[in-house]
């Protein structure tokens, strides 16, 4: 009886730590302080940011990558091609403030009107059974083109252009890895591709970057993602192959415009469900963020988001109205 007694406050503690992370005490970070997986796509920057040596685990690039982007560090991570993540956490609930942005997603974008935007896919999730992990339901972050692609002000270029400005919900893709890594510097079919609307394409080699593209701690052969796939932002504006310009979305999207440029933060009540309804969340404890677009961009390569960290606006004390 006594023992079962000391089982009950051991209970008792454990829910008060896990309420405990709902209010940000005077220790907390505005900063990730930890990454629970890191699962890129194949990309010209994968196994190089960061950097995969022989003997590497999921565990041990999960690790690299918290070094890289946690804690302020500033470092830069890529999610390859399209559906590539990263899963990351906080030691507090990033709370959601009515009417106010909450956090902001750093990457390397730049240009005013976009010009090397790779969106990311934002969702969040709510640690709702309390154990610290992210096992629970996530939400996507509905961005700008989530609601009304047509809107982009690039909308009618881009489908000009021959891109695909539709947006998927329900998309998913499995990438191949290569029977045998490229033997010449640049190969265009290097990484093949499938998705679930029967397409197909691959993810090109270029000479720039001779690594292997395909994440080499994986082990299985096949690699899938899925998710929301958004329009191909990618014009060449020179029409010969040689500037690449990559459209930034309104709002909504990681690595989609600068670090400090109004795009960059993101408001919780723009969350909706699976069914694409309006979630209330009071707050949220782990952020996922996965590459949007599938596109090539000739000598550039493949449209593949990258993140430099994660910032909570309130406990930096910084106050952006929704607009
Ligand atoms: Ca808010
Ligand atoms: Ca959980
Ligand atoms: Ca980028």
């Amino acid at each position: 009886m006594r023992h079962s007694v000391i089982y009950a406050a051991g209970l008792v503690a454990i829910v008060l730590t896990a309420c405990s992370k709902e209010k940000a005490g005077k220790d907390a970070t505005p900063y990730i302080t930890e990454v629970f997986e890191y699962m890129p796509a194949p990309g010209q920057f994968v196994n190089t940011m960061p950097l995969y040596e022989e003997g590497d685990t999921q565990e041990t690039m999960n690790r690299k990558v918290l070094e890289a982007i946690g804690n302020n560090n500033r470092g830069l991570i890529s999610l390859g091609g399209w559906g590539g993540y990263v899963v990351v956490g906080f030691d507090h609930t990033i709370e959601n403030r009515e009417g106010l942005c909450d956090f902001r997603v750093l990457g390397n974008a730049f240009g005013d009107e976009g010009g090397s935007s790779e969106p990311g896919i934002i969702m969040v999730s709510v640690d709702a059974n309390g154990n610290g992990l992210p096992d629970d339901l996530w939400y996507e972050i509905a961005g700008s083109a989530h609601i009304d692609p047509a809107q982009e002000i690039w909308y009618q270029a881009a489908r000009d252009n021959g891109n695909d400005v539709a947006l998927h919900p329900d998309y998913s893709m499995t990438y191949l890895r290569p029977e045998q890594e490229a033997a010449a510097s640049e190969e265009e079919e290097y990484i093949l591709w499938e998705d679930i609307l029967g397409r197909r394409g691959s993810i090109p080699k270029n000479k720039y970057h001779t690594q292997p593209y395909f994440p080499q701690w994986y082990g299985e052969d096949r690699l899938s993602f899925s998710g929301t796939c958004l329009p191909q932002n990618g014009i060449d504006e020179s029409g010969e192959g040689t500037y690449y310009v990559l459209y930034k979305f309104r709002y909504g999207y990681a690595d989609n415009d600068t670090n400090s440029g109004a795009g960059s933060v993101v408001d919780i009540s723009w969350a909706v469900d699976s069914r694409g309804q309006s979630v209330d969340l009071p707050g949220v404890d782990f952020i996922r963020i996965y590459t949007g677009v599938n596109q090539v961009n000739g000598w550039l390569g493949e449209c593949s988001t990258e993140i430099m960290g994660v910032e909570d606006l309130h406990l930096l004390g910084e106050e952006i109205a929704t607009d």
